[in-house]
């Protein structure tokens, strides 16, 4: 017999970054969905490209799990660096950090840069849906303080009033974030297709 999916209000989001966590919370109540987050690495998948890491990961632990789930890969790409850190971010925080990220900077004019986000949500048998967001903004002269959240305090988004994303509260982040952007996208996707299942 063929086994009936699951859909549901509740979305198992797989991630090891409570920050992020905090803020897809956030953008799925308002759309009267609530976030399950299951607090596992991602699988590891080798690829240049934020989209193609958040696809596999997602369909690898959808299959793994037998549950539908939702994965993010995320990164900062900064221009006059060619894209670096890019779809390195989570390695070259880990050991170069904001101050190496400034120290790379030094005496850089061009400033400009980008978050992106890549959000990916798969059933273990079905295909497997992508969504991307991106903010643009600046790399900030020195790192703020405020709330600690990876590139957060040297990141300067466009029409924030020149504040770092460590300086807004998660809302405030979330109305202009990468993050909030790739994860309306998929809430309206997701939630419209509730509709239609329960109708
Ligand atoms: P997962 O378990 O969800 O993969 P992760 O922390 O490894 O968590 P990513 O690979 O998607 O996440 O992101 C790479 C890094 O980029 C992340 O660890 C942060 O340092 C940074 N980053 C991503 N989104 C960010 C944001 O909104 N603000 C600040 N830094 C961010």
């Amino acid at each position: 017999m063929k086994e009936k999916r699951r859909y549901g209000k509740a979305v198992y989001f797989i991630s090891s970054n409570i920050n992020k966590f905090y803020e897809v919370r956030e953008v799925l109540n308002e759309f009267g969905l609530s976030t399950v987050l299951l607090r596992l690495r991602k699988v590891e998948v080798q690829s240049d490209s934020i989209e193609e890491v958040a696809r596999r990961s997602a369909e690898l632990t959808a299959k793994e799990l037998g549950l539908n789930v939702v994965t993010e890969d995320a990164g900062l790409f900064i221009k006059a660096l060619n894209g670096f850190p890019g779809p390195y971010s989570s390695y070259v925080y880990r050991t170069l950090g904001n101050q190496g990220i400034l120290k790379l900077m030094e005496g850089v004019d061009e400033r400009d840069a980008e978050f992106r986000s890549a959000v990916a949500f798969a059933e273990p048998e079905g295909e497997v849906k992508v969504f991307v967001g991106v903010v643009k903004g600046e790399i900030a002269r020195k790192i703020a303080s405020g709330r600690k959240f990876g590139f957060d305090p040297i990141f300067v988004p466009v029409g924030c009033g020149g504040k770092t994303f460590a300086e807004l509260d998660v809302r405030e982040k979330n109305k202009v974030s990468h993050r909030g952007i790739a994860f309306r996208k998929f809430a309206e996707w997701y939630t419209s297709l509730l509709k239609l299942k329960f109708k």
